[in-house]
C-alpha cells in the first residue's frame, strides 16, 4: 500500500512539474510573439510609407505613341518620387472603354486615364467645341488653343465631374476608312455605315456628310468591321496602322475632318489626397510626358501613309478643292451646337484659330 502511495505521489509530482513547465513554455512563447509584433510595428513606423499605386488605363495598344507617353510619365513620377509611387499601365481597353474609365475615376476606383475629348462630352458639353469639324488648320494652332487659357479653363471645369484635368496630349487628325469604295467626295459616303465615337457633334457631322453614323466603344470596333456590322470608321492614321485596321478596311481618305486631343486626367479623389509637392510632381510630369507624346505621335505620323499603302490600302489624298466639298457639307454643324457648347466659347476658339 505504502509502495502504491509512493508511486502515486511520484506520478502526481511529475504531472504537476510537467504542467508547470508547459505553462511556462507557452507564456514564454506568448511574450516572444508579443515582442516580435511590437518590433514589427516599430519597423513599419520607421520605414517609408507604403507605395502609392497609380493605375492608368487606355484604349489603345502598347505600340501607340500614347503608351510611349505613359511610359515617360511612369519614369518621371517613379524617379521623381524616389519610388514612393508606382505607376501601373493597362492598355487595350482592359479596364473598360473611355466612358467607363472616366466613370471609374469619378468613383475613385481608377486613378488615371487619357481619353479623346469626344467621349468627355457625356460629362461636360463644353468639350464639344474641340469636336467641331475642320476646326484646327494645323497642330501648332491646336497646341496654342489647348495649352492656352481656353484649354486650361476647360481642364479646370472637369473638377465639376470629380476629375482633375492635367494636360492635353495628342490623338491627332482623324481620317476616314471603309471597306466598300474609294471616297473622294461627300457623295461617295452616301449610306456608308461609319462607326463614330459617342459624341453628338461627330454624329451630326457624319449625317451632314450623308453617311450613316453608328456610335460604338473603341474596343468593339475591330470585330464590328471584321463582321461588317459597320463599313468603316475614322481615326488617326497611326491608330489605323497600329490596330491593324488594314486587315479589314481597303480604303483610307485623308480627310483630316476632326482633330482629336487627348486629356490626361486623374481621379479628383486621389488628387485631393496628395501633398502639394506630389501634386506638383504629377502635374509637371503629365505636361512633360505630353510634350514627348506629341513629338512621338508627329514623328510616327510622317511614315503612316507609306505604311498603310505597303499594307495594301488605297490611300486617297484630296486636292484642296475636293477637301473643300467636305468643309462645305459640314459648315452648319457648329451652329446646331451653339446652345449646348455656348456661343461665346465657340467664338473664343474660332477667334484664336483665325488669328
Ligand atoms: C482610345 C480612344 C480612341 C479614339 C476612338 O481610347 O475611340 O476612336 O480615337 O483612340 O480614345
Amino acid at each position: 500500500m505504502k509502495k502504491y502511495l509512493r508511486v502515486l505521489s511520484t506520478v502526481l509530482i511529475l504531472a504537476v512539474v510537467a504542467s508547470v513547465v508547459a505553462a511556462c513554455g507557452s507564456s514564454q512563447s506568448q511574450t516572444q510573439s508579443q515582442q516580435s509584433a511590437e518590433q514589427q510595428t516599430q519597423q513599419t513606423a520607421q520605414e517609408p510609407a507604403e507605395k502609392k499605386i497609380i493605375k492608368v488605363g487606355i484604349g489603345l495598344n502598347e505600340q501607340s505613341p500614347q503608351y510611349q507617353g505613359l511610359l515617360k510619365f511612369k519614369e518621371l513620377v517613379e524617379d521623381g518620387s524616389d519610388g514612393r509611387f508606382e505607376v501601373q499601365l493597362y492598355a487595350n481597353s482592359q479596364l473598360g472603354d473611355d466612358t467607363k474609365m472616366m466613370q471609374s475615376l469619378r468613383m475613385g476606383t481608377l486613378e488615371m486615364t487619357c481619353p479623346s475629348t469626344a467621349p468627355i462630352a457625356g460629362l461636360n458639353k463644353q468639350f464639344m467645341v474641340f469636336d467641331l469639324p475642320f476646326l484646327f488648320p494645323n497642330e501648332q494652332v491646336a497646341d496654342k488653343v489647348l495649352d492656352g487659357p481656353t484649354g486650361q479653363k476647360l481642364l479646370d471645369s472637369l473638377s465639376e465631374s470629380d476629375i482633375k484635368g492635367l494636360a492635353y496630349w495628342e490623338n491627332g487628325y482623324r481620317d476616314l476608312t471603309n471597306s466598300v469604295r474609294e471616297v473622294k467626295s461627300p457623295a461617295d459616303m452616301n449610306g456608308l455605315k461609319i462607326r463614330t465615337m459617342e459624341n453628338p457633334v461627330h454624329l451630326a457631322t457624319f449625317r451632314a456628310l450623308g453617311a450613316n453614323p453608328t456610335p460604338m466603344p473603341f474596343g468593339e470596333l475591330f470585330t464590328a468591321m471584321q463582321q461588317k456590322t459597320v463599313d468603316g470608321q475614322e481615326n488617326p492614321l497611326t491608330t489605323i496602322y497600329l490596330q491593324k485596321y488594314y486587315e479589314v478596311q481597303k480604303y483610307v481618305t485623308l480627310t483630316h475632318h476632326f482633330y482629336s486631343p487627348f486629356v490626361f486626367m486623374m481621379s479628383q479623389k486621389f488628387w485631393d489626397g496628395l501633398s502639394p509637392e506630389d501634386q506638383e510632381l504629377i502635374q509637371s510630369a503629365a505636361i512633360e510626358a505630353g510634350a514627348y507624346e506629341r513629338q512621338v505621335n508627329r514623328e510616327q505620323m510622317a511614315q503612316m501613309e507609306k505604311n498603310l499603302a505597303d499594307a495594301g490600302m488605297v490611300v486617297t489624298k484630296l486636292t484642296d478643292e475636293q477637301r473643300q466639298a467636305f468643309v462645305d457639307a459640314t459648315k452648319d454643324v457648329a451652329s446646331q451646337f451653339e446652345d449646348e457648347i455656348g456661343k461665346d466659347l465657340i467664338n473664343e476658339v474660332l477667334s484664336q484659330v483665325q488669328q
